[in-house]
C-alpha cells in the first residue's frame, strides 16, 4: 500500500505483506539514513569490511563486518557466530543506539514485539557482487525475526521457499527499504542477484545490507 511520496520514492506507511511473517515497509529507514550510516561507519573503523571465506576454502565476494555483541563469521572451520572480531581480536564494536533503536521500531510495526538486536551484520555489494541463495540458520532462536535494511545502489532480492529447489520470487529493494522477516518466512532460502553497475548519490559504486538479528 503506497500512500504517501517523498523524493520520488514511495513511502509505504503501513508494513506490505509479502509472505507469512515477512514484511517490507517501503523507505521506512528514510529519514534515519544520515545517523544510521554515521554509526556504521564508526562501526567499519574499529572493525573495517573483509572478504571472508567460506568452509570450502573460497572467498565470498560481499565484504562484511559486524557489531554487537556478537559477529556472523565464516571461516574455514564453519560458520558461527563470534564474541571477538578475529580479525583484531577484539570484541565487535557495540552496537549503536540507533541500529537496536531502529530495529526494534520497525520489527514492532510489523507486529514483533520486544525485538532487541544482538548482532548486526553489515555486508558491502559492489558491482557484480551477488549473494548467493541460503538460509540464516546460525542463530540461536529462529522466533525472533531478522531486520535487514537496504542502503545505496538498489538490488534485487531473491526470497525463495523453505526448500533451495523452490521457485524464488524477485523483490526490489532500494535505498532506505526495510524488511522484516521474522515468523514462517525466517527459514527461508534467500539471496541477492549480481548488483548493476551504478552510481549512487550518497553510497557511490556500492550496496550496503544490514541485517539485525538476535544471534544469541
Ligand atoms: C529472508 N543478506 O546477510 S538481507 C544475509 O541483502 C543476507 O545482504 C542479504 O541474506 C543482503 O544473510 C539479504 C534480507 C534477509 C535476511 C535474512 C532472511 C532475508 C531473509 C532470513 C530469512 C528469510
Ligand atoms: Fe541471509
Amino acid at each position: 500500500m503506497l500512500d504517501l511520496f517523498e523524493d520520488d520514492a514511495a513511502v509505504s506507511a503501513s508494513p506490505e505483506v509479502i509472505a507469512p511473517g515477512a514484511f517490507i515497509l517501503r523507505q521506512a529507514a528514510a529519514e534515519r539514513v544520515p545517523a544510521l550510516l554515521e554509526a556504521m561507519r564508526r562501526v567499519i573503523e574499529q572493525a573495517p569490511l573483509r572478504i571472508m571465506t567460506t568452509p570450502a576454502g573460497l572467498k565470498m565476494s560481499v565484504a562484511m563486518t559486524n557489531c554487537g555483541a556478537a559477529g556472523w563469521v565464516s571461516e574455514r572451520s564453519g560458520y558461527r557466530y563470534t564474541a571477538i572480531d578475529p580479525l583484531s581480536g577484539k570484541p565487535w564494536p557495540r552496537m549503536p543506539a540507533v541500529f537496536a533503536g531502529f530495529a526494534s521500531e520497525v520489527a514492532a510495526r510489523a507486529g514483533f514485539i520486544d525485538f532487541t538486536p544482538d548482532a548486526c551484520l553489515i555486508n558491502r555489494y559492489e558491482p557484480g557482487v551477488r549473494l548467493s541463495l541460503h538460509q540464516d540458520r546460525d542463530e540461536r532462536d529462529f522466533s525472533a525475526p531478522i531486520v535487514s535494511v537496504s542502503l545505496g545502489l538498489p538490488a534485487t532480492f531473491l526470497f525463495g521457499g523453505c526448500r533451495r529447489s523452490e521457485r524464488a520470487q524477485r523483490i526490489a529493494l532500494r535505498h532506505g527499504d526495510v524488511v522484516v522477516w521474522g515468523g514462517e518466512s525466517r527459514l527461508r532460502f534467500h539471496g541477492v542477484l549480481p548488483v548493476a553497475e551504478g552510481l549512487h548519490p550518497v553510497l557511490g559504486r556500492s550496496r550496503i545490507n544490514l541485517t539485525l538479528r538476535k544471534a544469541l
